[in-house]
């Protein structure tokens, strides 16, 4: 019917955008009972909530009682069904910014390009295992979902912090899922892949050797949602406004750099603070250290589709970035935390079939299987279509269409037509052009026949596993044996063990004889990997590919080597007793405060903490109620009471001790040296005591009592930087 043809008589529904604007449709929706009158549903003030209404004081209850049926109508439906993966998550609104228009030749979406405008986003981070109420620092993916509400609509980037995925094929995601939830007839483990029926699965799926490798690494424990990268995974498109497509990788980068915990921390912090990443990110925000993160793409023309001895729509691959190199697009802040969970992170619907014109999908048979399971699940979870009306999930835009009836149905659609083609309505809601905004699917060619296999150009398992070991240090291989004798330690089966070492083999017979010293089976000679069914298909798109370009080493999959050095929003906690010089703690902490850290003073108990010359600091947290898992560094001060007190105080000395074991930087001076010593600080040089020297060795800064607390401060502050000083780990025998 009708195809608007000039802008003349059409209603705008593109909203003038800023990072407010959808804050500012959320508080149509917002409620706060401040100086109001209980009330029910239905409006009626409550006079009494306390007891239900009764025949007699001791009587039963009356069904004529609408206030208590009401409210407890409504707890016993509070819950909705959890997300069968990423049922666990966080979220964090904010917005998009992008730096200028040069993606302007790849794409026509204007959040992307537009430098003027900020975009507002809501990101949800998730671990994907683990039930809602389940631990947040297990081993495991992290999901970086986005959802951008641009002018022209929303756009979901719904991403991991890992950039290749386990299986290539949608139709084994089920399997997958199965295997890694806990077992079926005892409901355990609780978020872990450390059990017989993943490593069974993984063991016969060298498809997801490549994975395996990001998720034994340190990626899988991150010290914070902020503290990760996000990748798009899938090859997509851009296309720009003469409809030129290319293919894009999407990558965010996080401006506070990519940093892990130690797995022992990690363990232990599931069972201290379960939340340790949701509070992480929450207290963050509230304290105004707004997360940042940078988003690129990596771009390859359509042309250059089989340079490379990868297939682009095979998700288990990367492309290194010696090949193609990231450019930068913007940066996305996150500054305000919702304000209720289940409203917004819970009810938070993502798809990444949530496209904007400038942005298409491609045959990756991964992604091509999540455009239908993200609806679906929705389905599941909201009982209803029409999930999109629930205020997180609207776009900034108005909508326009048919789809009216349904459960929960909010809109009023007015007037008689509710079909199209119409003349009645006047064949409104009309039709956009390209030109005006309409969404155009790429018009790729496609042909071929009806089959159920895939390209012999995704039948390379090992190729990428082996570059991401040999592009990674020494101490970040160590943690990967390390994590494989955990997982693998925790299989009953040795068939499934020996299969494992069978393919890390394939990988790197280094890594296999690593972990096979750690799990009681040897490698297995002449192994030959599971098929797993997968049907290969010999075509054009194999031969070629064969022919393309490689790398040995690709740096950048190494957290190490790319490092970004800052003590920004760094927890630090000072242990303070009574009589500590407090001149010198002044200057420290006003030193961290100064590059961003937060310093926390720890003592025995609550309250007030005198120093020597009679000034008091308050603080923050009792040992009972704390630990050195919850800092990044610690902080010693001298003082003669304070250093004797806390000499006699177990709870201090294992706190040195473990944030020793953990690799973490830790400062002190003067006499405070004794208290390192106490605490088994070993194979550590040590400032002489009595001098001006300010020595640093292995992260641990020691300074003499008469240095300048400048210096030592800095000093510090550069071991804060670096993260953790994985050099110690050679120097313990007895873990923390
Ligand atoms: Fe998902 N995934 N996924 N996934 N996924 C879901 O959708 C699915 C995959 C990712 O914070 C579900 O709304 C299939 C890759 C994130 O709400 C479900 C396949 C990547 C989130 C689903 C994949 C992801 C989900 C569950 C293989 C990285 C959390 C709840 C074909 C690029 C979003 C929901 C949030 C959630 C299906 C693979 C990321 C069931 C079928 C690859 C971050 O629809």
């Amino acid at each position: 019917m009708k195809e608007q043809e000039d802008k003349g008589n059409l209603k705008e529904n593109k909203p003038n955008v800023n990072e407010n604007s959808k804050n500012k449709q959320l508080e149509q929706f917002r409620e706060d009972s401040k100086d109001q009158f209980m009330t029910t549903d239905q409006g009626v003030r409550v006079n009494h909530t306390a007891d239900h209404l009764k025949a007699g004081p001791r009587g039963p209850l009356l069904m004529e009682d609408f206030h208590f049926r009401e409210k407890m109508t409504h707890f016993d439906h509070e819950s909705i069904p959890e997300r069968v993966v990423h049922a666990r998550g966080s979220g964090a609104h904010g917005y998009f910014q992008a730096y200028d228009d040069s993606l302007k030749e790849f794409t026509k979406a204007k959040f992307l390009t537009e430098p003027g405008t900020r975009t507002p986003v809501f990101v949800r981070f998730s671990t994907v295992v683990g039930s809602r109420g389940s631990a947040d620092t297990v081993r495991d993916v992290r999901g970086f979902a986005t959802k951008f509400y641009t002018e022209e609509g929303n756009y979901d980037l719904v991403g991991n912090n890992m950039p290749p995925f386990f299986i290539q094929d949608a139709n084994k995601f089920a399997d997958l899922v199965h295997a890694i939830k806990p077992d079926p007839d005892n409901e355990m483990p609780q978020a872990s892949a450390a059990h017989d029926t993943f490593w069974d699965f993984a063991s016969l799926m060298p498809e997801s050797m490549h994975m395996i490798m990001w998720v034994l690494s340190d990626r899988a424990i991150p010290r914070s949602f902020r503290m990760m990268d996000g990748f798009g995974v899938h090859t997509f498109r851009l296309i720009n406004e003469a409809g030129k497509a290319c293919f894009v990788k999407f990558h965010w980068r996080s401006l506070l750099g990519s940093h892990s915990l130690v797995w022992d921390e990690a363990q232990k912090l599931a069972g201290k603070d379960a939340d340790w990443l949701r509070r992480d990110l929450w207290e963050a925000i509230e304290m105004g250290d707004y997360p940042e993160f940078e988003l690129s793409v990596q771009i390859v023309p359509e042309e250059d589709e089989f340079k490379f001895d990868f297939d682009l729509l095979d998700a288990t691959k990367i492309i290194p970035e010696e090949l193609v190199p990231l450019r930068p697009v913007g940066k996305m802040i996150l500054n305000r935390n919702p304000d209720n969970f289940f409203a917004e992170t819970e009810q938070v619907a993502f798809h990444p079939g949530n496209l904007v014109p400038g942005i298409d999908v491609t045959n990756d048979p991964l992604l091509q299987g999540r455009l239908f399971s993200y609806i679906d699940t929705q389905l599941n979870r909201f009982n209803s279509a029409n999930f999109g009306e629930v205020p997180i999930n609207r776009p900034i835009t108005t909508t326009h269409n048919h789809q009216g009836a349904g459960f929960m149905r909010h809109t009023i659609n007015k007037g008689k037509v509710n079909y199209w083609p119409n003349s009645l309505g006047g064949g409104c809601p009309m039709m956009a052009p390209g030109n005006m905004g309409g969404y155009i699917h790429h018009m790729e060619r496609v042909e071929g026949h009806k089959i159920r296999g895939r390209s012999e150009s995704f039948n390379d398992h090992y190729s990428q596993a082996t570059l991401f070991w040999n592009s990674i240090t020494e101490p970040e291989r160590k943690h990967i044996v390390k994590a494989a004798h955990f997982e693998l330690g925790k299989v009953m089966s040795k068939e499934i063990r020996q299969r494992m070492l069978g393919h890390f083999n394939k990988i790197s017979p280094e890594l296999a004889q690593r972990v096979s010293e750690g799990i009681g089976v040897e490698i297995p000679k002449n192994f030959e990997p599971e098929k797993s069914d997968n049907n290969y298909v010999a075509d054009d798109a194999s031969k070629k590919i064969k022919k393309g370009k490689s790398v040995k080493e690709t740096d950048f999959v190494s957290m190490e080597k790319h490092k970004i050095e800052t003590a920004k929003s760094r927890q630090i906690a000072i242990l303070l007793e009574d009589g500590y010089d407090y001149c010198e703690v002044m200057q420290v902490k006003s030193a961290l405060e100064a590059a961003g850290a937060h310093a926390k003073i720890v003592s025995k108990f609550h309250g007030m903490r005198k120093a020597s010359s009679g000034e008091e600091i308050e603080t923050d947290k009792s040992h009972i109620t704390t630990a050195s898992i919850m800092y990044d560094a610690i902080y010693i001060p001298e003082g003669e009471e304070h250093i004797k007190a806390l000499l006699k105080e177990g709870d201090a000395i294992h706190f040195v001790n473990e944030a020793f074991k953990h690799c973490k930087p830790i400062a002190t001076s003067g006499n405070g040296i004794a208290l390192l010593q106490k605490a088994s600080v070993l194979g550590i040089d040590f400032a002489d005591e009595n001098s001006q020297d300010v020595l640093t060795d292995s992260g641990v800064v020691t300074a003499g009592n008469d240095a300048d607390a400048d210096e030592f401060a800095a000093a510090f502050i550069n071991a804060i930087k670096k993260h953790r000083h994985w050099d110690r780990e050679e120097k313990m025998m007895v873990p923390a």
